[in-house]
């Protein structure tokens, strides 16, 4: 399954919930983090759940107690899923993916980033990051789009769990290259929403991702 999952950082109430609107028919999931929920309010999460299924971007990575607090916050306001941080270890993912479950929920965790410096402290832990994704039976990873090469050895590790992947377009990543590698989902923020059109920004990336996956599917 492939598919597109918008990265809602604008940081106007109105102005994301009319992006959504404009764009939910090209769009699997739309992803909130920080820059949103902060200026908008946690209800925001509930407002763009009418739209389209919410990943709640909160990189949770808190004492087991507190990550429960935070993931119950985002669900109980209409999140389908939550995005974690590992290196708190796996008491505090455990708090997550048990409340999550109450929920009908999921947790992706963050096992590599597309950012410069990913290679000072994530990268040399994406191996053991993905087998507690594994053993903690998570919905799947968030991995960087724009390196196929990490994405391909991650796979590996993941095997048949989710990966949702940022980093194409303006952080340089190719649509292709990144699905080729194994990415299932495409998190794109800015090319969508700075654009002079971002409607047809959006139905092309997911006619790519279509045409990509159909093409895939014919060739197994
Ligand atoms: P654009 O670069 O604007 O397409 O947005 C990418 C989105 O993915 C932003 O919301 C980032 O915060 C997020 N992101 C990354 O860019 N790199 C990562 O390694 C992880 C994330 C994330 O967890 O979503």
């Amino acid at each position: 399954m492939c598919g597109l999952i918008l990265a809602m950082d604008l940081t106007d109430r109105d102005k994301a919930l009319n992006l959504l609107k404009d764009t939910k028919d090209f769009i699997d999931y739309v992803k909130v983090g920080y820059p949103l929920i902060l200026s908008a309010g946690i209800g925001i999460v509930r407002d763009l759940s009418r739209y389209s299924p919410v990943i709640a971007d909160l990189k949770v990575a808190d004492i087991p107690y507190t990550n429960e607090i935070i993931c119950r916050m985002a669900f109980d306001n209409g999140a389908k899923a939550v995005i974690s941080h590992g290196f708190t270890g796996s008491y505090s993912l455990k708090a997550c993916t048990n409340t999550a479950k109450e929920y009908d929920g999921d947790i992706y965790l963050v096992v590599d980033m597309s950012s410069p410096g990913a290679d000072e402290f994530i990268r040399p832990n994406t191996e053991d990051l993905c087998k507690m994704a594994v053993k903690h039976k998570v919905k799947g990873v968030v991995a960087p789009a724009n390196n196929p090469e990490r994405l391909k050895m991650i796979r590996e590790y993941i095997k048949d769990l989710t990966m949702i992947c940022p980093g194409v377009g303006v952080q340089g990543g190719s649509i292709r290259e990144a699905l080729s590698a194994g990415a299932d989902y495409l998190i794109v923020g800015r090319s969508i929403y700075t654009s002079e059109n971002p409607i047809d920004v959006a139905k092309n990336i997911k006619r790519e991702i279509e045409s990509f996956s159909s093409f895939s599917n014919i060739n197994r």
